[in-house]
């Protein structure tokens, strides 16, 4: 028998018999959108799991990201990271905004904080993280940064659902953060984000904003955009959330199968999580030096598709190489040196919690050969 494609990654999808009664419940109540029941259940839900306080559901992370830069009236420049989903970047530019990159840690691969301040000019007045792979940046100095600055952070936070540092949620840092639930993250609705604020001043500004600007029936506060969650992917949420220690717990066995079985070869890293957190093992990024291992990124990502499976090069290119951004002064090859060689030695290996063992180490059969 054929055996089927292997992707980087699969949604863990509940059995479809237990999303059949919130699907009679939504078709009886004829509520399908605009705060409905699930969501509002869902929000309250979500707020619990992540040990947060405010949370506003979102109908995609790139929407949630325009709003919250929208939410703070962010203008001028935004100090950013140019080695993510180019969502990140793209946000920034629907706000009109200039984005400025700055270069990533060659350990860590989120914002360098070291070379963030280098990156201000008198028209700055946010920085746009990436906690890239679920791997919290180095929060308290940009905290620090942002604090001697005047400047609001924004945490790009789609790949850290449920990641905590010294025991608390890595989205209470900065002033905002974005969650994505996209079919491909950790915890999904189909299509879906979020933004976590730590006010109910801005969280209502949040809410006014994704919906259009209304305040009330007759009352607009705001230029808004209708970025709702309905209830169709709420419901799907509150399913979903059920599972999810499970499905982390199940990607942590994969992840470390493939740590155990590739470690210690010369020429290929792991990306080690920064002390004190608690991984959602979103992704299992590898990153293969051509000249010590003797074969290339591409070489592993072409011998892999030969055979069906689809690792993915997150994140090559960079943002910054894209033709909307590469004349941007600080897109420059020289001004982002690391993630310039990060992008040429990354490659994403399939993760989820269905992955069959065997398939891993077929995976890791076809990298060494
Ligand atoms: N910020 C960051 C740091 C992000 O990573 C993202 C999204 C955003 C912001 C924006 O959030 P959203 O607006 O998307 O909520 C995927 C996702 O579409 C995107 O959400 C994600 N980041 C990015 C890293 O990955 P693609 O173009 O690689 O997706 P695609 O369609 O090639 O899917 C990858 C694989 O997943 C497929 O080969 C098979 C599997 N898959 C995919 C889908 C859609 C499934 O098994 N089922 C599915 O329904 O961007």
């Amino acid at each position: 028998m054929k055996k089927e494609p292997i992707y980087v990654t699969q949604p863990s999808m509940p059995e479809l018999d237990d999303f059949i009664p919130y699907l009679k419940e939504i078709w009886g109540s004829k509520w399908l959108t605009n705060n409905g029941k699930f969501h509002k259940q869902l929000e309250d839900s979500l707020c619990e799991y992540l040990g947060v306080k405010y949370l506003s559901l979102f109908s995609n992370g790139t929407l949630a990201l325009i709003t919250a830069l929208q939410t703070l009236r962010i203008t001028g420049e935004v100090i950013t990271t140019p080695f993510s989903f180019v969502a990140t970047t793209h946000a920034i530019h629907w706000n009109g905004i200039k984005p400025v990159f700055c270069d990533i840690e060659p350990e860590f691969m989120t914002l360098d904080a070291d070379k963030i301040e280098s990156a201000i000019t008198p028209k700055t007045t946010a920085i746009l993280p990436v906690h890239i792979y679920g791997n919290p940046c180095n929060v308290d100095r940009i905290s620090k940064i942002a604090d001697t600055y005047g400047l609001k952070v924004i945490y790009d936070a789609c790949h850290a659902f449920g990641v905590e540092i010294n025991g608390k949620s890595v989205l209470e840092f900065g002033e905002l953060s974005v969650l994505s639930f996209h079919a491909t993250k950790v915890f999904t609705t189909f299509e879906g984000g979020a933004i976590i604020s730590h006010d109910e001043k801005t969280k209502k500004r949040v809410d006014f904003l994704k919906n259009f600007g209304f305040a009330d029936e007759e009352t607009v506060v705001a230029p808004g955009i209708n970025a709702k969650m309905s209830e169709v992917q709420s419901a799907f949420g509150l399913l979903q959330l059920k599972s999810i220690n499970d499905v982390i717990l199940k990607r942590k066995e994969k992840y470390d199968l493939y740590r155990k079985l590739l470690e210690g070869r010369d020429g290929i890293r792991f990306l080690d999580y920064r002390t004190s957190v608690k991984p959602n093992y979103a992704y299992i990024p590898v990153f293969i030096n051509e000249k010590v291992f003797g074969k290339s990124r591409d070489k592993i990502y072409n011998d892999l598709r030969d055979e069906e499976i689809y690792a993915r090069k997150y994140f090559y290119p960079l943002i910054s190489q894209f033709p909307s951004y590469k004349n941007l002064p600080s897109a420059s090859k020289e001004n982002l040196p690391v993630a310039e060689d990060i992008c040429r030695e990354v490659l994403c290996m399939p993760l989820y919690p269905n992955l069959d063992n065997k398939d891993i180490k077929k995976i890791v059969d076809i990298i060494i050969k």
